[in-house]
């Protein structure tokens, strides 16, 4: 276990390669993934990357303006959702798949912040495949962090990290290879 930042802006646990021998690469057909598109700048665009919400039944999650309700999780999915409730002591509900074909595909920045997520969130994140760089960047400073993100690597973001930091995984032209993220929360429903 790596401490990458603990201070009183957050949190910031690293576990190299904890899931390696699972390869949820290999189970990727079984997902029902698709390309979302959001308003930006009151445009419709497509996000550049394949994504899908799974979860317990009858979850939902606004993000990026849009509610999204969560596919029944089971199998490896649900086994590795227990293991970081586990390993986090927070009984996650909602697991987001995010999958980057190649290097064209990314995240944009942004805070996991949303009031569904409480105050505070743990948010574990799990990657498989590729390495790609997840770059934190404080909001009130010029100061960043880059971690590159190996195939079965478990972060944990807590505490107070995302009221003072943004996170993204920026694009990297040269990779051809693909890559699986899946986060983690636990998010209030409300009715
Ligand atoms: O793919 C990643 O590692 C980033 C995922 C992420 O930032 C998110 O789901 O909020």
């Amino acid at each position: 276990m790596i401490t990458i930042l603990k201070d009183e802006t957050g949190e910031i646990v690293l576990y190299p390669s904890y899931f390696e021998k699972v390869d949820m690469l290999m189970e990727l057909d079984q997902f029902e993934l698709r390309q979302e598109s959001i308003v930006l700048f009151g445009k419709q665009v497509n996000q550049p990357r394949l994504s899908r919400l799974y979860g317990k039944a009858g979850t939902t999650y606004k993000y990026s303006g849009k509610l999204f309700e969560a596919l029944p999780w089971s199998g490896n999915l649900h086994a590795i959702a227990q293991n970081c409730s586990e390993i986090c002591g927070v009984v996650f509900n909602t697991g987001l798949l995010n999958y980057y074909r190649d290097g064209n595909d990314s995240m944009g920045i942004h805070a996991d912040d949303e009031k569904e997520l409480g105050r505070n969130p743990t948010i574990a994140s799990v990657s498989f495949g590729t390495t790609r760089k997840m770059i934190f960047r404080k909001r009130d400073s010029k100061e960043k962090l880059i971690v590159p993100l190996n195939h079965g690597d478990l972060l944990v973001m807590k505490g107070t990290l995302q009221h003072h930091w943004k996170h993204e995984l920026p694009k990297e032209r040269k990779i051809g290879k693909d890559r699986l993220n899946i986060t983690f929360r636990f998010v209030r429903t409300y009715l």
